[in-house]
């Protein structure tokens, strides 16, 4: 790990102003207080374009202690600077055909209903499941856990555990006949964003709209208003974040209907930080990107689909300079899709162990589990970097996969940010996808000395992604029945520069009221 280059990460750089932007209220928004406030409530849901579309998924069927497959802590702890290493699997220890067959068909029985409903729209009901869905092999885990100081997380798509382990234990997994090779687990980073207390009453009355607050503009800059306006908020959509803690408690999310939550780095079912715990991490980030989706708050934020239920993983650690390990972000990715989840909104950070050329769409692991994800269905959202002045000057993985929408980042004035990273990926496609403001978000915060809730503005393209992934959430409120490609393909579509795609802008800046109306590409099944 001591080799580890120091290059700082910008994924989000928090930029304070003291003033809300000076944006009139569009006079065509006839939404109501009350109309919304039942809307957050699920009290209502009149929407034309939502009606009568498609059995709509229960959040019963998500159990909200419903835990991933917990690795086990094992072994003594060494003494020495751990390493974190991938073991892959040669096989899933099954005997012959036969075995295979069985083992997919139980994997099969046991998926979610949920994730069931949402795998059919890309897969044939006799084949949801498939190879990669089948536990790991637990005899093979076994001969695994009593040889490393600790199992981190486990990956059935990828056959794989990762583990910390000394040199030492690392050489006596390579002599197991079960371990098909091992790898280094990839670290990400961001830049740290000190966060500075704010006037909470910032907004007040010269707030450019009673309703929107300061957030209007990061939301009119896209058109979901007219979407709120036809009672579409994402109400039965399931939208996971993978980010950093998220605090809960905060007021902007009084109404957020979550349905599952999951910490990844310390093993627990709460995802907000433990202010008693001096190890514990930040909330800041995540914080932010739920509210920019998702939070709800008269006059102060409101985002685009602040109707959708939720599920949280906290999937990087604050305390690390490395903070966003790509396996713990597999883990989450794999956890939130067997819940269920139809759209998943993240964003990392560089990486200095990978290379360009590694942007290619199948090579990081990160990219391999989106992949793989969209693929049963899932609409994967994610940061297309702030990387565009410094050395790596590129998209960021998991943005160069194939079906993920990579969001760039533009300013209240249609500009493309300074930082927002440019495409293409490394195979030459053009990305990012689509832009929204990345510039001056209005965004919830938690002072850590009093927790007390404010608001604030902040940068990057991690707050322009959720944007995307709240009118992702939005469109498939609206058709029920499309794929990650389809919505993928209407956001394009009916992007701002849709007539001339290029590398800065992708597609353009998102309109979501006509990626809403868009005609359906044709499905892709698999
Ligand atoms: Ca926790």
């Amino acid at each position: 790990m001591s080799q580890l280059k120091r290059t700082i990460v910008v994924l989000s750089l928090f930029l304070f102003i003291q003033a809300p932007l000076p944006l009139k209220p569009d006079p065509q928004l006839k939404i109501s207080v009350d109309l919304l406030t039942a809307m957050a409530k699920g009290r209502a849901f009149g929407s034309p374009l939502a009606r009568g579309l498609y059995p709509r998924a229960s959040t019963a069927e998500v159990d909200p202690r419903a835990k991933p497959g917990a690795p086990a802590a094992v072994g003594p702890r060494a003494a020495a600077e751990p390493l974190h290493v991938w073991v892959y699997f040669r096989d899933k220890g099954l005997k012959g055909e036969a075995g295979r067959l069985q083992a997919v068909m139980e994997t099969q029985q046991i998926l979610r209903a949920r994730c069931q409903w949402r795998r059919a729209k890309v897969r044939p009901a006799t084949n949801l499941a498939d190879f990669e869905d089948v536990p790991l092999s637990a005899a093979y885990a076994d001969q695994v856990q009593p040889l490393v100081t600790r199992v981190r997380a486990v990956s059935r798509w990828l056959n794989a555990m990762s583990v910390e382990a000394t040199p030492e234990q690392v050489r006596a997994l390579a002599t197991l006949d079960c371990v098909a090779g091992l790898d280094t687990v990839r670290s990400f980073r961001r830049e740290k964003n000190p966060v500075q207390p704010m006037n909470r009453f910032l907004a007040g009355p010269s707030s450019p709209s009673p309703i929107y607050g300061p957030a209007f503009s990061q939301l009119n800059q896209i058109n979901v208003l007219p979407l709120h306006q036809q009672g579409l908020s994402g109400r039965g959509v399931l939208v996971c974040l993978l980010d950093v803690g998220f605090r809960k408690s905060h007021e902007v999310f009084r109404l957020a209907h979550l349905v599952a939550e999951w910490d990844f780095v310390f093993g627990d079912g709460d995802v907000q930080q433990n202010l008693d715990d001096p190890k514990d991490y930040s909330d800041s980030h995540g914080t932010a990107t739920w509210s920019l989706l998702g939070g709800f708050k008269f006059g102060q934020m409101i985002g685009p689909a602040f109707g959708a239920d939720f599920i949280l993983a906290r999937t990087e650690d604050d305390r690390s300079e490395t903070p966003i390990e790509e396996d713990y972000w597999a883990a989450g990715i794999e956890w939130a899709e067997s819940l269920g989840a139809e759209v998943v909104s993240s964003s990392l950070g560089y990486t200095d162990w990978y290379q360009f050329k590694d942007m290619d769409g199948r090579t990081a692991v990160t990219t391999r589990a989106a992949n793989r994800a969209a693929s049963l269905g899932v609409v994967v959202v994610n940061a297309a970097g702030n990387e565009r002045r410094n050395a790596w000057g590129h998209i960021i993985a998991p943005a160069d996969g194939f079906d993920v929408i990579a969001a760039g980042a533009v300013d209240s004035s249609n500009k493309i940010a300074s930082f927002s990273s440019p495409g293409p990926t490394y195979d030459g496609r053009i990305k990012p996808e689509v832009c929204a403001l990345g510039v001056n978000n209005w965004i919830a915060q938690n002072r850590t000395q009093d927790e007390s809730d404010y608001y604030t503005r902040g940068s990057g393209t991690s707050f322009a992604t959720p944007l995307v992934g709240g009118i992702a959430a939005l469109l498939l409120e609206a058709h029920r029945d499309w794929t990650p490609s389809q919505v993928r393909a209407a956001l394009m579509n009916t992007a701002g520069n849709a007539s001339s795609p290029n590398n800065d802008f992708g597609w353009g800046i998102v309109n979501a009221a006509a990626a809403a109306s868009a005609a359906p590409s044709p499905a892709r099944r698999r």
